[in-house]
């Protein structure tokens, strides 16, 4: 198991098969990380202290999924030097605008990067961490590049089988 240096983070266990997506695209990068559950509201103080102590246990990046009334991301990016991407769960009721709009809009001066709703969002907030972590590791930021272009291939294999 490698070390974490990235921590995924989730308002409840129900947020679980969300942030699934987000560790297989951290394995396929090579990058170690940690699933945790902290709420927001649930349980203030645990996530209050996982915040202030996420850079002295070397963690790099957070990742906090969230939906509803989604304050983790935010909560979190309020209490450490660390770059905190947020992800929007798809809610039921509000198919999460909630989870959304509670995670993007972000009082001046403490940033969230806000991911897009549910499973492209918990993908994309992996593929960030990697890149952020890119900046320091060359050898990340070459498997980045190498995705961009497999990415690309594919698109363009896929239009010679219409
Ligand atoms: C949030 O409330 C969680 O992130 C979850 O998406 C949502 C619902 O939580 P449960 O009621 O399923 O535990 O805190």
């Amino acid at each position: 198991m490698k070390k974490p240096v990235v921590s995924v983070v989730m308002g409840s266990k129900s947020d679980l098969d969300l942030a699934k997506n987000c560790a297989s695209v951290l394995e396929e990068f090579g990058v170690g990380y940690e699933l945790r559950v902290l709420s927001a509201h649930r349980s203030p103080k645990a996530t209050a202290s996982f915040a202030q102590k996420a850079g002295r246990r070397k963690i790099k990046v957070i990742i906090a999924i969230a939906g509803g009334a989604a304050h983790l991301a935010g909560v979190i990016a309020g209490q450490t030097v660390l770059p905190v991407i947020g992800v929007p769960v798809k809610t039921t009721v509000l198919k999460g605008i909630d989870s959304y709009l509670s995670t993007l809009q972000m009082p001046g001066g403490v940033a969230v990067a806000t991911m897009s709703i549910g499973k492209a969002g918990a993908k994309n907030a992996a593929i960030l961490a990697v890149q952020i972590l890119g900046i320091s590791d060359a050898r990340l930021k070459k498997k980045i590049a190498q995705y961009k272009k497999r990415l690309a291939q594919g698109v363009l294999a896929s239009s010679l089988t219409i």
